[in-house]
């Protein structure tokens, strides 16, 4: 079975983007990439605002949208009408604190010598950068948009990370474990296969590696690989409260942000 080439939190640089877009460390680690003030501030303004949820195994608090709710029995272009409205629901919080979806690209952009922007379609601009309360945790599943999202422009994409702020912890667990453990399901024809609750069979004997939430810190992980999140406790009030996206690597190299 492959491993990584080492089992440690990599800075942020080309040759590490590199290396993580091909799956050969486990993570990158941005610290303090917001600050104690920031981070304060988006979480009040992520309680105020307006906060959907949906339901895989356990519910998840979300404030713009994701693409597993239209995964299913929905049309793409039902997915593209709702963007307008998610952007303007993550809008809403980062006018009451600050745009980490900018810093992001900014600070990637700093490292990679290819263009980075939001994932276009016919449609126009995909989404990208919500906002989650996942103090309950995530169950094991695995995000790749050629599995996940088949017509849409981002399944052509060779690789594909997720990355994350954390703006709150929680003082115990909340806990990511990646597993080295490319998700390969079968295709039947073009309907995307269930990528929650995957069976644990699957990751058996595979590496792992897990990383904690620290507020400010920014995370990317290849999430291709199967992963899950572990409940976060503590007995304080503190959740799990971050913001993040995909990032998906063209064949021309560029990186395209999506939800
Ligand atoms: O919160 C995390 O650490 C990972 C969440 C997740 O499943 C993802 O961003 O794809
Ligand atoms: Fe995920």
């Amino acid at each position: 079975m492959a491993t990584w080439r080492d089992k440690r939190e990599h800075p942020l640089s080309r040759d590490a983007l590199r290396a993580l877009l091909e799956n050969e460390i486990p993570a990158i680690r941005i610290r303090d990439f917001a600050t104690a003030d920031e981070c304060a501030s988006f979480a009040a303004a992520m309680r105020g605002g307006n906060i959907r949820s949906y339901g895989v195994d356990r519910e998840i608090g979300y404030i713009g949208m994701a693409q597993y709710e239209f995964r299913w029995g929905k049309d793409k272009r039902d997915y593209f009408a709702a963007v307008p409205k998610a952007f303007a629901d993550q809008r809403a919080v980062f006018a009451r604190s600050f745009d980490p979806m900018t810093r992001f690209i900014d600070t990637l952009q700093g490292v990679w010598p290819a263009p980075i922007g939001l994932a276009q379609d016919e449609y126009g601009p995909y989404f990208a950068g919500i906002i989650r309360f996942a103090t309950g945790g995530i169950d094991l599943h695995a995000d790749y948009a050629p599995f996940n999202m088949p017509g849409y422009a981002v399944a052509d994409i060779t690789s594909q990370l997720a990355w994350n702020l954390f703006v709150e912890a929680p003082a115990t667990g909340g806990v990511t474990t990646v597993h080295h453990s490319p998700w390969t399901p079968a295709m039947r024809d073009d309907t995307p296969p269930k990528s929650y609750g995957l069976p644990r069979e699957d990751v058996a004997g595979a590496e792992t590696f897990d990383y904690c939430a620290v507020a400010g810190d920014v995370v990317i992980f290849n999430s291709r690989n199967q992963h899950e999140v572990s409940p976060g406790g503590g007995g304080d009030a503190r959740g799990r409260l971050q913001i993040g996206s995909f990032v998906g690597r063209q064949r021309d190299d560029a990186l395209v942000l999506f939800a």
